[in-house]
């Protein structure tokens, strides 16, 4: 069966459809429907999950999963968090993440603590709607660090691997991230289990 992924980030339609790709034959996304993307206009990682969900399924009947994300960081009470796409004015990944340094110049590695968050949400034409969240956690680095993945990975350090996200390949990042937990807690569900 397809599945519609709500979403205009084509690196989440990668990650994701990695993550699934055993149990969802195809993707597609809203570029396919010449759809743009709903404003997202709620001030919770869920809610912003409902809302890109919701929309996609009423628009094309298809079973649709959203992904709502972002980073939080302790020291700064939660920031960027639902704000994390467009942290910066530029809005764009790099300016992002120099923000954040900024931010965080000269507070030491304890206090550099931080967390991925993804809430999903999955939502059937009939009406079904399913939640689910996943979290990974890890230490803000000083530099930018690594090549891979997007958005805040080159400054999200793992000190079980000694090394950023951006720095792990795209098949060990999908092994242990947020998206990946989530889905995780979504697979039984779909199941019924
Ligand atoms: P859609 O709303 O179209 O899905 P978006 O990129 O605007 O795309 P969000 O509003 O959920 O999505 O914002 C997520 C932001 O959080 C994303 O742009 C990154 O800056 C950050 N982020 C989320 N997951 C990440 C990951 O795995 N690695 C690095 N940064 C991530």
């Amino acid at each position: 069966s397809k599945l519609l992924i709500a979403t205009a980030n084509k690196n989440k339609v990668k990650e994701i459809s990695n993550i699934l790709s055993s149990s969802f034959k195809a993707f597609c996304t809203f570029s396919d429907f010449d759809l743009d993307s709903p404003v997202e206009d709620a001030n919770t990682f869920e809610g912003n999950a409902l809302i890109k969900a919701r929309y996609g399924s009423t628009q094309t009947g298809l079973p649709t999963l959203a992904d709502d994300s972002g980073l939080c960081v302790d020291y700064l009470q939660g920031e960027p968090g639902v704000y994390s796409s467009r942290y910066a004015k530029e809005g764009d990944d790099i300016a992002n993440y120099k923000k954040l340094l900024k931010n965080l110049e000269r507070v030491q590695y304890d206090d550099r603590m931080a967390f991925f968050f993804t809430s999903m949400v999955m939502v059937f034409p009939q009406g079904q709607e399913i939640t689910v969240s996943g979290k990974l956690e890890g230490y803000i680095s000083e530099s930018p660090k690594g090549k891979n993945g997007f958005g805040y990975d080159p400054v999200f350090y793992l000190p079980e691997y000694q090394k950023t996200l951006a720095e792990l390949d795209f098949q060990t990042k999908n092994r242990i991230s947020h998206r990946k937990k989530a889905l995780e807690n979504l697979l039984p569900e779909l199941r019924g289990e």
